[in-house]
């Protein structure tokens, strides 16, 4: 059975989880901080979460363990059997994670978790933010799915990091940019969320999140 590390408020643990409940793959989840540890950086060499455990061995970063469920487990496949299409998901995929979401992650620490960015990076990040979110925009059709009539592996990592990139564009700049840039991003949000494995990965979150900001 897999084995899934890291923690549920984080969106690329979200991602790995979200393709798990949806392709019905049994697994089991462990709660691990990013560390620099050794008994983290053994199983994760830049000590970052979410990795996972297989009957062969530790596997890291999101996109490489979405890759290895889908040929692993080919039932309740994620990406379509058309080659130009799958290559069109992981188009998509490298574009939001690359030009948007990497870029938005460096206003996190101020969105979120009390630390503060300065205004060089708050107004670099916005435009990087918007450049990559118009680009997006270009490739998502929400008709009504991410790529078209059909949810697939681009519907699993559009939800857990629009959101995110929504929550704290709002937050630091007062604007949603997702919201700004991609018209209908409500509703395919709303939709997605209609899902039951969404519900559960949203549920989850909420929990961890409501914990974490106890405990500080
Ligand atoms: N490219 C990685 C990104 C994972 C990532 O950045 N995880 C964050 C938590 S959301 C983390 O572990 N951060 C700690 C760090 O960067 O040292 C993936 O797709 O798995």
């Amino acid at each position: 059975m897999i084995t899934l590390y890291g923690f549920a408020i984080s969106n690329y643990y979200n991602k790995v989880k979200f393709a798990l409940l949806e392709k019905d793959i049994a697994f089991s989840e462990e709660l691990v901080a990013p560390s620099q540890d050794d008994a983290v950086l053994k199983r994760s060499p830049l000590g970052k979460i979410p990795f996972i455990k297989t009957a062969k061995g530790y596997l890291s970063e999101s996109q490489a363990i979405l890759e290895y469920l889908e040929d692993a487990f080919p039932e309740h496949p994620l990406y379509p059997a058309d080659a130009f299409e799958r290559a069109k998901c992981r188009e998509f995929i490298q574009h939001l994670e690359l030009n948007v979401e990497l870029i938005a992650r460096r206003i996190y620490g101020e969105a979120l978790f009390g630390g503060t960015a300065s205004w060089e990076t708050k107004d670099e990040v916005k435009t990087k933010v918007e450049a990559g979110l118009s680009g997006l925009s270009k490739l998502m059709k929400l008709a009504p799915y991410a790529l078209g009539d059909s949810f697939t592996v681009a519907d699993i990592v559009a939800w857990p990091h629009l959101q995110l990139v929504a929550f704290a564009t709002q937050k630091l700049y007062g604007k949603d940019l997702v919201a700004e840039n991609i018209p209908g991003i409500e509703a395919y949000i709303k939709l997605i969320e209609s899902r039951p494995q969404a519900q559960k990965v949203g549920k989850d979150r909420a929990e961890a999140l409501a914990k974490f900001f106890q405990n500080k």
